[in-house]
């Protein structure tokens, strides 16, 4: 893959930061579950919490291609870290970034770029997971404000976000996925309450939390893009979100990797290092394999998704890709490590907990096949 030079620079900073502050604490957050806002707030002073918002909102305005190298990079150490910036800039930030008004612009963007408080998206209901469609929080329109209700789950970043953009229907009549709106929702906003903190397999130290939305007033002009166009915005929203899952996805299978191949070159049994056996060497080379096949995918859509051309194909490729290899690829890291593979002394157990909610959020593995199969068969 070829990398311009700013491109080279972002990604070392990123490993750099990662090896430094991450590597020290990823086992420990993993089990406390503790989200790690110091660190957290550092990526932000690093830019990394404004790759998506533009220059003259205060964020560094990057290409996709770098992005996802700071994605991968963070999540090749902790995924947790990974996917707190994967929501908030890619499921948070840019969608305000693209479809906000000059003065949303204005309000939300600066501090989601300095850290001061993070973005993200709330979508999923209990009626409406894989059907995105089946949406049943309200909005209903009250002079110049709207009034939202109902309930979303397994929102990111809840309790630390300023704002989240919110999807409910605004056209009972409407079917399906028309007649939903979205809408940006300052956290403090009265009647709007982000729950108690799921506790989680994987991704331990992310934020995941139910939310629950009585009567919640907001300003008319907190609608965000077109009435009634909100299926269409999140399907673009999460047309990009599936290309940071593909590299955080990406990032944990490097980082499994990694420590597989190394402790295979130590390890030795029967007189000698067990990267000397067949069994072993083969099983780093499929690893080895797959994981520059999702690299080459994820970086496609990257490519396309920067040169303005259509990448929404190619992102369900790379995310369906990516998140099976972190899978298989941290279940052949736990087996080459055998016993210590299976214990918390080595980190591709936590990778392997990790690497599961890949194959899950933001479009499970059927959906993205779905999402694939129906592009392949299109007239
Ligand atoms: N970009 C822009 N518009 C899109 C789109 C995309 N990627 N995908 C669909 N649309 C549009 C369609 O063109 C269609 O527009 P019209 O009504 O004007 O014709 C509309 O949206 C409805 O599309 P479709 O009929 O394909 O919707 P379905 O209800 O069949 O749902 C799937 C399609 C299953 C692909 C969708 O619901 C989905 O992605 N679900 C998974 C959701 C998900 O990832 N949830 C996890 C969230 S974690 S943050």
């Amino acid at each position: 893959m070829q990398l311009n030079e700013n491109q080279k620079m972002i990604r070392q900073m990123a490993r750099d930061f990662a090896n430094a502050k991450l590597a020290p604490i990823a086992a420990k957050i993993d089990e406390t579950a503790e989200f790690p806002e110091a660190t957290v707030k550092e990526m932000g002073g690093l830019g990394f919490l404004g790759l998506a918002v533009p220059e003259e909102f205060g964020g560094v305005g990057s290409d996709i291609t770098s992005y996802a190298l700071v994605i991968e990079e963070v999540s090749r150490v902790c995924g947790s870290h990974g996917l707190t910036l994967a929501a908030h800039n890619s499921l948070g930030c840019w969608p305000i970034a693209e479809l906000g008004t000059q003065e949303q612009k204005q309000k939300f963007l600066p501090p989601a770029a300095s850290g001061e408080s993070l973005l993200s998206f709330g979508l999923t209901e209990s009626e409406a997971g894989s059907d995105a469609g089946g949406t049943r929080t309200t909005a209903v329109r009250d002079g110049d404000h709207w009034i939202l209700n109902g309930s979303k789950m397994w929102i990111t970043n809840s309790h630390y976000a300023g704002a989240l953009i919110i999807t409910a229907k605004t056209d009972p009549e409407a079917k399906g996925s028309h007649g939903i709106s979205a809408f940006i929702v300052p956290t403090d906003t009265p009647g709007f309450t982000v729950e108690k903190k799921e506790d989680k397999l994987g991704m331990r130290a992310s934020d995941t939390a139910p939310l629950t939305l009585e009567d919640v007033r907001i300003p008319s002009d907190y609608l965000l893009g077109k009435e009634g166009e909100g299926f269409k915005y999140f399907m673009m929203t999460l047309d990009g979100g599936r290309i940071s899952i593909a590299a955080v996805a990406l990032g944990l299978a490097v980082g499994a990797y990694g420590v597989a191949r190394d402790y295979s070159k130590e390890r030795e049994q029967f007189g000698r290092p067990i990267s000397k056996f067949q069994a072993i060497e083969f099983m780093l080379a499929d690893m080895a394999t797959q994981i520059e096949a999702s690299r080459l995918l994820t970086y496609e859509a990257c490519r396309l998704k920067d040169a303005g051309e259509d990448f929404g194909q190619m992102a369900a490729m790379a995310k369906l890709h990516a998140s099976e290899t972190a899978m298989f690829v941290t279940d052949k890291a736990i087996q080459i490590l055998g016993g210590y593979g299976f214990t918390r002394e080595y980190p591709v157990e936590r990778m392997y907990r990790d690497a599961k909610l890949c194959t899950i959020g933001e479009g499970t593995s059927e959906i993205q096949r779905m999402v694939i199969g129906r592009t392949e068969l299109k007239d």
